[in-house]
């Protein structure tokens, strides 16, 4: 079977499974929501990045069925925590782009909601800039009906692809999340200093929040800190955990 048919298989023999990476309030340090990132356990090659099998998903048309999976999957596990008693968490899940355009996503999500009980403020889509400007006007639109099921939108990866300005002001969004590399070097490279002041001053102006990724440093922390950031994501807070070990992490939490 090649990587194509054990992909279309990895559903049905529930192989895929998705890990957490908390998100943190930068002024208490307070966890305040969760990244669902998904996996694929394969048989012998172990676990499987995203990276290595989300395009192939994205081109064969199997995303679709993926995502729903995944969306599913995240708003049980936010509902389960919740009914457990644990604090209750934002739960972020990435949109792709087919997903996004060439389905009825409002319809999905509204229906999961209803499944699952989770409400609708406790779900963040992540979706990134180049996927809203292949169809700007018909981004506006579905966003539109997203935020009044009441669920957040966030733009992912936001500074790497192009954005027009003018449509972040027509979007519905309540979040943009600024690139890991735009911190890696932040306390070194002046230009990414001014970028991500640039990003935070734009979306504070707009009335939005800015989530950093890839935060793996103390030094980021402060200057982001320092810059007003609203909430970080990254290796030096936490890396990404399988579902089992998020209810630990939220216990320590509350
Ligand atoms: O988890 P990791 O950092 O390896 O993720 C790599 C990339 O895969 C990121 O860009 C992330 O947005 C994407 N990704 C992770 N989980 C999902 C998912 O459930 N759906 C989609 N479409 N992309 C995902
Ligand atoms: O594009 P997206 O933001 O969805 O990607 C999230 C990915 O970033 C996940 O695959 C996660 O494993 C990875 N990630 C999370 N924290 C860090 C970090 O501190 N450093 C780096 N290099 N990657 C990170
Ligand atoms: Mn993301
Ligand atoms: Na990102």
């Amino acid at each position: 079977l090649g990587l194509e048919g054990q992909l279309r298989k990895a559903l049905e023999r529930d192989e895929l499974c998705l890990y957490f990476q908390p998100q943190y309030d930068l002024d208490g340090r307070r966890m305040v929501g969760l990244e669902a990132l998904l996996r694929w356990r394969h048989p012998e090659r172990g676990l499987v990045p995203p990276d290595e099998f989300i395009p192939l998903a994205e081109e064969t048309g199997l995303i679709l069925a993926m995502g729903e999976w995944v969306l599913r999957e995240a708003c049980t596990r936010a509902q389960a925590w919740q009914a457990a008693g644990l604090a209750p968490m934002r739960v972020a899940v990435n949109i792709s782009a087919r997903q996004f355009h060439q389905y009825d996503l409002v319809r999905l999500v509204r229906l999961v909601l209803e499944e699952t009980g989770l409400e609708p403020h406790f779900l963040e889509l992540e979706i990134t800039e180049s996927l809203i400007m292949q169809d700007a006007e018909g981004a506006v639109h579905k966003l539109s009906q997203l935020r009044d099921l009441g669920v957040q939108i966030a733009i992912d990866d936001f500074g790497t692809g192009y954005s027009s300005l003018s449509y972040l002001k027509k979007f519905p969004i309540q979040t943009l999340k600024i690139d890991r590399t735009f911190v890696q070097d932040l306390s070194r490279n002046p230009d990414d200093s001014a970028i991500v002041d640039a990003v935070i001053a734009l979306a504070h102006s707009m009335g939005m929040e800015v989530v950093a990724e890839g935060v793996e440093t103390e030094e980021q922390m402060r200057l982001l800190h320092d810059k007003s950031c609203n909430r970080v994501q990254g290796y030096l807070l936490q890396a990404p955990v399988p579902s089992d070990a998020v209810a630990r992490i939220l216990l320590q939490a509350s």
